[in-house]
């Protein structure tokens, strides 16, 4: 058998394989070791192949159609530091639960550590932050070898896959020639099928249903808090149970659960404001804590459970990744969040229908919550609608007011992720939050958004930092080549904004060039470089039109915003101040976004 014919039968039946266990879309960047698969899976007739030229885009892009979807995408590049350039978007995927399948050629072993261009050392590249990592065997058409190939493919993907999702990684050696043959499918047909895996998620036991549910009856003045999460299903599940028990949501704007038709009463939005006021979090004072999803954006959420650490906070984790940095929770359980809420929600209701009586009077305690998120709101929205231009936080707040229903929100790290969370309201009008929260870089973010807009059937606007954005500006390519709906506004304070509320700041003298980092760049020829439409706004009108008119024009629009590093800082406290001074409790206010421990700056 000719190498050529070789290639075609192993990596066609690896190929095959992985759009047998679901691999529907694979993102490539060009290079010569990688060419027995990009070959192998261009002409695959069912996979969709999309070309990039920078690996490290290629791969945030990647998990952007990854985490629109919530299904496995596959990365391939070729040799050498091609490869180390995925590496920041399989560790984000790794701490975000997000389905990667990374392939990487390489050099044979004969090449390896001799002095070979192009080759590093790429065995277990990306550590422990891979689910599974292969070394791949040379192509080879004996039997052996096809099965193998093939169970690799279909394990990839279920472990992949399964319980917190992550990335795999498989690490292909090709030897020259690399160029298969075009063999005719039934020529490369291999006998038997492909290794399928089933992941299912953990079902709650009974006896964890009725340890909580006990907590439910038993405590009247608990709380429900939904961290960042993409199950849909969960808000209807969660919020169902919460109005059963009288316990109040706290839904981080990631957690799918603040916006939608399920949203009633028991879903806040404004904690963030409210939570920084002392007064407020002693009176608000809970005695039982159910968690859900990763660790929230909001500082002084994350403040209010380690400052309650001393009653029964049960933290709910799909799998044994404790995602609990502060170490709040007293016990964490395995489960499926959604299954365990519709679990909770029949428990609740039988045991309401054996007329057992949820102890205490619980209208006052769910009453103190919504009264605190309604003045909050109130404030917000005075303070923002009478806004001359603008501000970083009147951003989203106005945002929430035009975005188009269903549509999702991208939010860039830094600020944009916690404004949003800040002031992005709770509502019955649908729409999705999404960011690169895993490992919370600023590196791949406009890449991400522009792979979640290619798989979303609704418009996608990314709230992005003009650093971020500069970060990632390569990423752009994929605009002008893929073209997806998608509304950039671009928030430019002209360095990191974010430090200016961090103890440096009073450090004047070294915290411009350290941390402020200002560039003075002009991002309107960037939007020229790629061919897109760019618009700088400063009034609310402005910025309300230039919105609906990307909403309704196809394709990628940038819209700037321009800001000031000092104003948004004094707006943000003048903001908070007032908001507790609304609440009726003036004094002692945190004026951090970290309210409790220093915010790190991610
Ligand atoms: C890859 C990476 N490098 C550095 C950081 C540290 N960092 C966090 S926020 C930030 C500044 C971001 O500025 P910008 O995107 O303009 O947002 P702003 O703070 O102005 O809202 C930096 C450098 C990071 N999170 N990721
Ligand atoms: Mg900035």
């Amino acid at each position: 058998m000719t190498q050529g014919e070789t290639l075609a039968k192993y990596v066609g039946a690896f190929v095959d394989a992985l759009w047998d266990a679901g691999v529907e879309d694979v993102c490539l960047c060009p290079g010569s070791r990688s060419t027995p698969l990009a070959l192998m899976i261009m002409r695959h007739e069912r996979i969709k192949v999309w070309t990039h030229l920078d690996e490290r885009s290629c791969a945030f892009f990647a998990l952007g159609m990854a985490k629109a979807n919530r299904r496995p995408v596959a990365i391939l590049c070729s040799s050498g530091t091609a490869a180390v350039n995925f590496a920041p978007a399989v560790f984000e995927a790794f701490n975000a639960g997000v389905s990667l399948i990374v392939l990487t050629a390489d050099r044979p072993q004969e090449l390896r550590d001799v002095g070979a261009t192009q080759t590093i050392d790429q065995v277990h590249l990306y550590g422990r932050s891979v689910k599974w990592s292969a070394e791949m065997l040379l192509p080879d058409a004996a039997p052996e070898s096809l099965r193998y190939v093939r169970m690799a493919a279909g394990r990839a993907v279920a472990v992949s896959s399964d319980g917190h999702p992550g990335p795999v990684h498989l690490n292909f050696p090709f030897r020259e020639p690399l160029v298969p043959d075009r063999l005719p499918a039934a020529a490369r047909a291999v006998e038997g099928r492909a290794t399928l895996g089933f992941p299912s998620l953990p079902r709650p036991s009974s006896r964890v249903v009725s340890v909580i549910a006990r907590h439910f009856f038993s405590q009247h003045r608990g709380v429900i808090v939904c961290g960042p999460q993409d199950d849909p299903a969960l808000a209807q599940e969660v919020t169902s149970v919460a109005q059963l028990i009288h316990y109040p949501v706290l839904a981080d704007v990631l957690s799918q659960v603040r916006c939608g038709e399920h949203h009633n009463a028991t879903v806040l939005g404004a904690y963030d404001n409210f939570l920084r006021d002392r007064p407020t979090v002693d009176a608000l004072r809970p005695e039982f804590i159910l968690r859900f999803g990763a660790t929230p954006v909001s500082k002084p959420l994350s403040g209010y459970l380690q400052r309650y650490r001393d009653v029964p906070q049960i933290l709910v984790s799909p799998d044994l990744t404790w995602r609990d940095p502060d170490q709040s929770a007293e016990t964490v359980i395995t489960a499926d969040a959604t299954s365990l809420c519709s679990a909770l929600r029949a428990e609740v209701t039988k045991r309401l229908e054996r007329t057992m009586e949820l102890e205490g009077d619980r209208e006052p305690w769910l009453a103190a919550w919504q009264q605190a998120e309604r003045s909050t709101v109130s404030h917000l929205s005075t303070a923002f609608a009478g806004e001359a231009s603008v501000s970083e936080g009147g951003a989203f707040w106005q945002l929430e007011r035009v975005l188009p229903d269903k549509a999702i929100v991208f939010a860039g790290n830094s600020m944009p992720v916690r404004d949003l969370d800040t002031f992005f309201g709770s509502s019955t009008r649908p729409a999705s939050f999404l960011a690169n929260r895993g490992a919370s870089g600023i590196d791949g973010v406009v890449s991400s958004a522009l792979g979640a807009a290619v798989k979303s059937q609704e418009r996608v606007v990314l709230a992005i930092g003009d650093v971020s954005f500069y970060h990632d500006m390569n990423g752009l390519l994929a605009a002008r080549r893929y073209n997806p709906n998608l509304t950039i506004v671009l928030i430019n304070n002209d360095g990191g904004g974010i430090f200016s509320f961090l103890p440096q700041y009073d450090d004047q003298d070294d915290f411009e060039a350290l941390f402020g980092t200002p560039h003075g760049l002009d991002f309107a020829p960037a939007a020229e470089l790629y061919g897109l439409p760019f618009e700088r706004v400063s009034t609310p009108a402005e910025y309300e039109t230039a919105l609906r008119a990307s909403f309704d024009r196809p394709g990628v629009s940038i819209i700037e915003l321009r800001t000031i590093r000092t104003e948004n800082l004094e707006a943000h406290r003048s903001l908070w101040r007032d908001v507790a001074t609304a609440l009726n409790a003036p004094t002692d206010v945190d004026h951090t976004p970290g309210s409790v421990t220093p915010l790190a700056a991610q």
